[in-house]
């Protein structure tokens, strides 16, 4: 069997390898990965992010025992959930993930459970980059629910959330979160706010401070996407029309909050389909990752078509102030010799 047709089979070991092959890159992995790509598109992918030891692990953790759990007790006893754990910030597998590879313990040894760390070892696109092929090749392995656990606020972190179909935005009280979220511009991308540490005094300042901002942020909010072309078709539930972000308590630690927690997020994934929002989200998604390899691959084709040291020379004279930075990348694409 290849190695493509033991992934579809369910083979564990065969998902990791290819994994492993998508993150470092390599041809086979992503010709594997394109013969994947036709069963792709049924998983609903969770992105959970938030500032450092905010309790994202934590709360992931409780997330996917209560999901599993849930199943066993009458629902569909076969739900698959995989996590991928993102952490741009630390360059080798360091001490966060060694800490989420304790926390996630709870999860082993079940089959229908996977974990997977990731950690930067290069430029944060290409963190991206693999995180987008490691997130398919779950879903075309079977996974019905994709969780993505991102650290920070950035733009690396909102770059990688735009890959799930749900946001889930984690803060905890006292961290000044409140403020800092909102300065990163994480509030438009959280479809679920997630106040942890509930049990922290304060976590009720913080609760109404982001509920006020929210409300605040209101008119700007909920204009509502416009359909783009060919989504005409799309009908539009009266009621889903618009997706009011709660923002919810939780104590990761005890697993308060977290039965609530999964029923916003499927609340949410029925609205996506209910208003056609995930058919939009969909092809927002895969319109930017195509231009995002579209870029990558066009530069990367024409500095190998260059002549050595054409590109270090431009530098120089960017260095020296002969020409500016857009002057030199115009004499290099131009081929002139300015
Ligand atoms: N008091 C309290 N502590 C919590 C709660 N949830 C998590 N913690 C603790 O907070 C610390 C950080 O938790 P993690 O789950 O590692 O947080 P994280 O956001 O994944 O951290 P990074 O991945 O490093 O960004 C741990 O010591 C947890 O035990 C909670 O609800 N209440
Ligand atoms: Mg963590």
């Amino acid at each position: 069997m290849s190695l493509v047709e033991r992934v579809l089979a369910g083979d564990r070991l065969a998902l990791a390898r290819l994994l492993s092959q998508i993150e470092n890159e390599e041809t086979t992995g992503l010709d594997d990965l394109a013969a994947l790509y036709p069963h792709t598109g049924d998983a609903h992918l969770v992105g959970v992010t938030g500032a450092p030891g905010t309790g994202k692990s934590t709360l992931v953790n409780k997330l996917v025992m209560h999901m599993r759990q849930e199943g066993e007790e009458g629902g569909d006893a076969d739900t698959m959930i995989a996590v991928v754990a993102v952490d741009p910030s630390s360059p080798f597998t360091g001490g966060a993930i060694l800490g989420d590879r304790i926390r996630m313990r709870d999860l082993a040894g079940d089959p229908c459970v996977f974990i997977r760390s990731m950690a930067s070892r290069g430029a944060l696109g290409g963190l991206a980059r693999a995180t987008a092929g490691v997130v398919q090749a779950l879903d075309a392995a079977g996974f019905d629910v994709i969780m993505i656990e991102t650290v920070g606020a950035g733009q690396a972190e909102v770059d990688i959330a735009r890959t799930a179909h749900t946001t889930v935005v984690i803060t905890a009280p006292g961290m000044g979160d409140e403020v800092q979220a909102i300065k990163a511009g994480i509030l438009e991308i959280a479809d679920i706010l997630v106040v942890n540490k509930a049990d922290i005094p304060g976590a009720d300042n913080t609760l109404r401070a982001l509920r006020a901002t929210l409300e605040m942020a209101k008119p700007e909010r909920y204009v509502p996407s416009l359909p783009q072309q060919g989504d005409a078709s799309i009908e539009r539930g009266e009621e889903a029309d618009s997706w009011e972000t709660p923002v919810m308590a939780t104590v990761a630690t005890e697993g308060e909050g977290v039965a609530e927690l999964i029923q916003a997020i499927e609340d949410h994934r029925r609205y996506l389909q209910a208003s056609g929002e995930w058919t939009i989200r969909e092809r927002g998604r895969i319109r930017s990752e195509m231009e995002g390899l579209l870029r990558d691959t066009l530069a990367a084709r024409f500095l190998e078509r260059q002549p050595d040291g054409r590109f270090e020379e431009a530098l120089e004279k960017v260095l020296t102030r002969s020409l500016s930075p857009r002057q030199a990348i115009l004499s290099i694409l131009d081929g002139e010799d300015r």
